[in-house]
């Protein structure tokens, strides 16, 4: 006669004292192929019917409390594990953060989430395009004339040419985004693109590579009025001004008619630069009404919509604020210059919190 009990008690002790590793060992050892409990089960099939009845239901009874027992233990075991681990890995939200660990934000990106912040409370939305453009949204669409300078070699970076004879290009400014947006939304419009934006000059104050902000408004009665006060809004908000001069000078976008460049009051008295007060301009911005020609080609009608649009360079209005002498420095990568110009991470800027604190 087979001693289950012996061997049930002998189980559970067993599966008692495992681990989780030897847990599956004694789980193999009772239950596997080559199993006792296995091997029991199969030595059934030698016996007499009523003997096989009996010794057949004492020992399902018996899997089944070594198999429940073996769940249960294997659940502890887990969850031991897991608080172990929870515990090994806890991490002390309350401890101050550590920025000086984790490097500086480049005063670009500081300056284009800055520009974001105002006009995002203004209520434009951010638009995204691609770096690499067509002739179309990067010139025709924005009223650039056949021949006009910015579309030769010399201002463009072109792609090699495609077998039908026209060329992709690296886009000279970030207009074709709100081309794209016209194209595909219906006004009201009011966006604004930063990105990166590409032209063949390199000097002191060109680099092949650089970055713009670009907005657009678009409605059945937005003016030229609407375009004033929104940029000077944005001029006081950035360079943390209640007041500052703003004067707007007759200027020429193919793109924009009539067209204003935008310079604000500043004075350099003693070679330091104060924004707000003084005798002299600085020139910031170049905006205008969307010229008619661009909305059509926009799929927009000239008789039922008209807006505004504006564009600057980000490391201009970087080097105004932050004092940054030299543009070249933006795409040097020293760690040094960035660790003196750059922003400490946590310190995201918002209007209620500081712009730039
Ligand atoms: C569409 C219609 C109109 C965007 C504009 C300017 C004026 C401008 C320069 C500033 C400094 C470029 O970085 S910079 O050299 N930009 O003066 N940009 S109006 O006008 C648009 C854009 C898109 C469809």
């Amino acid at each position: 006669m087979i001693d289950l009990d012996r061997i049930r008690s002998e189980a559970l002790a067993d599966i008692a004292a495992a681990d989780l590793e030897g847990l599956e060992t004694t789980r193999v050892a009772l239950l596997g192929k080559k199993g006792a409990i296995t091997a029991l089960m199969r030595s059934l099939g030698d016996m007499g019917p009523e003997e096989r009845r009996n010794a057949g239901l004492a020992l399902n009874a018996l899997k089944d409390v070594i198999s429940t027992a073996l769940d249960q233990r294997k659940a502890r075991l887990d969850a031991e594990r897991l608080d172990q681990r929870l515990a090994r890995e806890r991490v002390d939200v309350t401890q101050p953060a550590r920025p000086d660990r984790v490097g500086r934000i480049h005063p670009i990106s500081q300056t284009i989430d800055e520009v974001v912040a105002i006009f995002g409370q203004m209520g434009f939305a951010v638009a995204e395009g691609p770096d690499i453009e067509d002739d179309f949204h990067n010139f025709t669409a924005l009223n650039f004339p056949p021949g006009h300078p910015a579309r030769l070699m010399h201002d463009t970076f072109f792609l090699p040419e495609k077998s039908d004879g026209s060329r992709f290009l690296l886009r000279t400014h970030t207009s074709p985004v709100q081309v794209r947006t016209m194209r595909k939304q219906a006004p009201p419009i009011r966006v604004i693109i930063p990105g990166r934006t590409y032209r063949c000059d390199s000097d002191m104050t060109h680099t092949p590579m650089f970055h713009q902000v670009e907005g657009l408004v678009i409605d059945k009665t937005t003016t030229m009025g609407h375009l004033k006060g929104c940029l000077i809004e944005f001029v006081k908000t950035y360079f943390e001004v209640d007041e500052v001069p703003v004067r707007f000078r007759p200027s020429f976008f193919p793109f924009t008619e009539p067209s204003a460049e935008v310079d604000i009051g500043c004075s350099r008295a003693g070679g330091e630069l104060k924004i707000g007060a003084g005798a002299d301009w600085l020139e910031i911005l170049g905006c205008g009404m969307v010229h008619p020609n661009v909305l059509r080609n926009c799929g927009i009608d000239p008789d039922e919509y008209q807006g505004f649009a504006f564009g600057m360079g980000i490391e201009r209005i970087a080097m105004l604020k932050y004092g940054i002498p030299d543009l070249r420095t933006f795409f040097e990568s020293d760690l040094r210059w960035l660790h003196h110009y750059g922003f400490v991470p946590l310190d995201v800027p918002t209007l209620s919190g500081g712009l730039a604190r």
